[in-house]
Parts: structure tokens; sequence; C-alpha cells
């Protein structure tokens, strides 16, 4: 079988989307590009193999032809479209974040009950980084103990014009939401969110968070780090930790100094855990079972109810409880069948 898939959003995540989907998949055919701007989703259609390029997404998504819609565009229309890939019965990988605020992500969830079927799969793409994998399995097998702290540093060389502290925890953040919540199988309970007192509106932004149980992870946020993008983490338990190590091909040793490169953004650092994500959406569209790794619609919901959270944080100075709705039955089964990894 053949996953023909169409792509909403030609920007510069959805033409790396174009290439993994065109290069680096087996079994996945890049079979339209739709943006807004025509230009645009031809040269990444002539860049990734397809002439079949449009702009109407509503239209696209209901096309015969297209098997799975790969949501790429802007933020605030990830939730309508998503919605109406649902509607059509068609799976759905949609970039993060699922929708702007929680309230639009429980509407996505209510389209997905609704069909009752598991149709929509969530950027968060780091749980198929083989180095969050490594730390997850460390855990899972005993071997550092019960989790006590989990350490998490993201930072970017810059941002655009527009961001500000609070979309560090909106927009940037959301990846250690999701990590932590992946890693640990626990839900935060409380955020506490600062920037220190001569900040500028986006340097950097502290969070901390607890769990039940009394675990801590702390979240520095850098949105203006300068030399390079750069994530780091450790997971720390009673009887050892783990630390990701950033993947590198070589290091250069030249002048009395030894280095790695660091990219300029994401796409390098995470380029196996993209190509992962989607080969493993491609594949649950071939056996309609979801990949035990892969962020539902739910996580995509924790994830922005965590960040609403963390901007009340900052704006109140205080610590706050994170209060998501009661876990609908359908992701409570789903979340059942796909730790089986087998669902009818
Ligand atoms: C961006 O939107 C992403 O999703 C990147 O993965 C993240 O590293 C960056 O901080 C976000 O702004």
């Amino acid at each position: 079988m053949t996953v023909r898939v169409a792509l909403v959003g030609a920007g510069v995540m959805g033409s790396d989307h174009a290439r993994i989907i065109a290069q680096e998949v087996s079994g996945a055919k890049l079979q339209v590009v739709c943006d807004a701007d025509a230009a645009r989703a031809r040269t990444v259609g002539d860049s990734y193999g397809t002439t079949d390029i449009a702009t109407d997404p509503l239209a696209t998504i209901l096309r015969q032809d297209v098997d799975g819609v790969l949501v790429s565009s802007p933020d605030d229309t990830h939730a309508d479209l998503t919605i109406a890939a649902v509607a059509a019965g068609k799976p759905v990988l949609c970039e993060k974040p699922l929708a702007p605020d929680a309230e639009a992500c429980l509407k996505v969830i209510a389209a997905e009950v609704a069909a009752n079927r598991p149709l929509i799969q969530v950027g968060f793409m780091r749980r198929f980084d083989p180095s969050y994998t490594a730390m997850k399995l460390a855990l899972d097998s005993g071997q550092i103990g019960r989790p006590v702290m989990m350490h998490n540093f993201h930072r970017n060389v810059s941002v655009p014009d527009f961001f500000t502290g609070q979309m560090a925890i909106s927009n940037s953040a959301p990846h250690e939401f999701d990590i932590a919540r992946f890693v640990l199988g626990v839900d935060p309970q409380t955020i506490t969110a600062f920037q220190g007192k001569g900040a500028t509106a986006i340097s950097p932004v502290c969070m901390v968070l607890e769990t039940e149980a009394g675990q801590i992870i702390t979240i520095e946020v850098n949105n203006t780090a300068a030399y390079g993008y750069d994530v780091r983490g450790e997971l720390v338990g009673e009887a050892g930790s783990i630390d990701l190590v950033t993947p590198a091909h070589a290091r250069l040793n030249t002048a009395l100094q030894s280095a790695t490169p660091l990219a300029e953004d994401w796409r390098p650092r995470f380029a196996e855990a993209y190509r992962a994500q989607n080969a493993a959406w491609i594949k649950s569209i071939e056996t309609g079972t979801p990949d035990r790794r892969a962020a539902t619609a739910w996580d995509g919901y924790c994830a922005s109810v965590v960040a609403e959270a963390g901007v009340k944080s900052l704006e109140k100075q205080a610590r706050v409880a994170i209060n998501p709705v009661e876990k609908p039955e359908f992701y409570k089964r789903l979340g059942e069948k796909m730790r089986e990894g087998a669902l009818e």
C-alpha cells in the first residue's frame, strides 16, 4: 500500500516534512502540496517530486486521492484543519501545537471521540528521538531507580521579533511538557514560571513543575541563546542518572581546541526523531494501529493545559495548579491498546 499524503502548509517545517515524506519514508508518496502561497507550494512541490499543488486546504483534505493529511500550517489553523480531516475520516499528523489554547484542543478531541477512531497524531517528535528513548528505557528498566528530578534546557539561537516570554512557555516549552509526561509517565500537578528581574521580554524563562509523587521537573527556555540550538536534559533517579548527548558525527581538533558543531535550529538536532515520527505515522495508516510512542490528541491537549497554567504563573508570579478535564474513556482505552501495541 502507498499512502498518498497531502501536505498542508509549506513553510520551514512543512518543507522539511515534504522532504521526509518524499525521500525518507517508505510506503508514502507526497501527493499534493497545499499552501496559501501558490509559489511557495510550487517551490516545495518541485523540490520533492510533485507538480500537484493547491491553495485550498479544505478541498485538498477532501480529495479522493489523499489518504493522509500532514498539517504544518500556521498554529492558529491547526485545530480547524485537523477537525476537517477527522470529519473526512482521514488520518492526520498535526504539527504542535494541536491548537493555540486548551479549549480549542477540546474541540478537536470531541471530533475524534465522535468519530470513535484514532485518527490524530500530534507532532511531538521528541518521543521518537534516540536519546530520549534511551532515557525512557533506563527508567523503565529500573537502571536508575525511582525518578526524582528531570532537568531540561531548551535554547534557540534567536526567535522572531514578535516572540515574548509567554511564547517561550506556549510555543517552545510544550516540547518539554510533553516529553516529561512521556518519559515519567505522570502528569505534573503544578507549575511555577519566572524570569529574572532584569530580563528582557524574551530572555530566559525558568519553570518548575511538580508531580503528585513529589518529582521535580525543571525547564529553562532561552530563546535568545545566540551560540546555537542546544537541547539538554538529565533524568535523575535514586540509583543513577541519564543525560542526553547531542548527536555529532565528528569532532574537529585544531589550534588546541576540540569542537563539535551545533545546529542553527531544531531540524538537524531532531532529524532522526522527525524521520521516525513520520515513518511511524505512515505505518499506523497502513496497519490501523497507532505507534505506542505517538502523541495523541489527548497529549496535545495536556501540553496546552500545562502551557496555559505556565503563562498564568508568569503573570501572577505564583505557583499555579494544572487542572485538565477528566480524560475521556476513548483515550483511556486507546492508551491501553497502544501500550499493548495492538488495536483492533
Ligand atoms: C519551535 O516552534 C519548535 O517547535 C522547535 O522544535 C522548538 O525548539 C522551538 O523552540 C519552537 O519555537
